[in-house]
């Protein structure tokens, strides 16, 4: 079980993360309300799809992305959140900034979502001070110029170790474990040849005691396998997302929530037997 704020998220069978990214807004006041409202409608009906959670971010974290500053990140993000304030599920915000958490934790979230782990002046405090889960992902580097040649003398020692770190710091700041989350961070400072060692050795991070997250969906890596640009790469993803689930990771964040759930329905059948 994970806990995420007044929800508890049963982890037995993987469950989906849905993407739902906030652009800028910048257009009129109309077009920020029509913003609002398509936000609404993706949201609803990723859950209606059966993504268990929804993860609110800007684009800031692709590779190569200008950072977005702090007070444009607030007005991307929470407009959305109080506009999905109404949902009965659970809220994930994407960000790597203490005021921003403890803002989007105020509005309403129920998860942090953060590719830095926690290491911003105030963001341990900022998720300590609340019940809300939290995801420590691995990064090397920064999104701007992380995908520029990363080296690893063993990328899945260095990886586990760093999480297990943070994890540690989560602890002692007052975080419990059963509100953290692990993830090896696919795509973030790793060449493909690194992302395939992640996912074949995923099993090694049932070490860190704590669930896994995976993201795979749409990214580079899985262009670099198909050959397909990114608005193609529906099949690969939902292939990596079951691929993920069969390793043992227990939440997959996805933009294409219901052909996964449909890929790990034929999975639990097989398994088990049961529909
Ligand atoms: C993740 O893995 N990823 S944002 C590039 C793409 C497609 C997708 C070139 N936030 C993760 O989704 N949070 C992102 O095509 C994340 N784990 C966690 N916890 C990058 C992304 C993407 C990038």
């Amino acid at each position: 079980m994970l806990r995420c704020g007044r929800f508890l998220l049963p982890l037995e069978r993987p469950i989906l993360m849905g993407v739902l990214n906030v652009t800028p807004d910048s257009f009129s006041d109309g077009g920020r309300f029509l913003q609002r409202d398509a936000a609404v409608a993706r949201a609803q009906r990723m859950l209606d799809e059966g993504a268990a959670i929804l993860d609110i971010g800007g684009e800031s974290s692709r590779p190569g992305a200008d950072p977005v500053g702090e007070d444009a990140e607030l007005a991307r993000v929470l407009p959305v959140l109080e506009a999905l304030s109404g949902i009965d599920a659970p809220l994930s915000v994407d960000t790597r900034r203490a005021r921003v958490m403890r803002e989007a934790l105020a509005a309403g979230a129920s998860m942090i979502n953060d590719i830095d782990a926690l290491t911003a002046p105030g963001a341990l405090e900022a998720v300590a001070g609340s019940d809300c889960a939290v995801c420590l992902m691995h990064k090397k580097g920064e999104p701007a110029s992380m995908q520029r040649d990363p080296r690893y003398d063993d990328v899945v020692r260095e990886v586990k170790d760093y999480l297990a770190g943070r994890i540690a710091a989560a602890e002692r700041a007052g975080i419990g474990r059963a509100r953290i989350v692990a993830d090896v961070g696919f795509g973030f400072g790793k060449t493909l040849r690194h992302n395939l060692e992640l996912q074949r050795r995923l099993g090694e991070f049932d070490a860190l005691g704590v669930p896994l997250l995976a993201g795979w969906s749409r990214k580079s890596s899985l262009g670099q396998v198909t050959g397909r640009p990114v608005g193609e790469r529906l099949a690969a993803s939902v292939a990596a997302a079951l691929l993920a689930a069969q390793a043992g990771a227990r939440i997959l964040r996805v933009h294409d929530v219901a052909p996964t759930r449909d890929a790990l329905a034929v999975w639990e059948a097989f398994r088990t037997g049961a529909t």
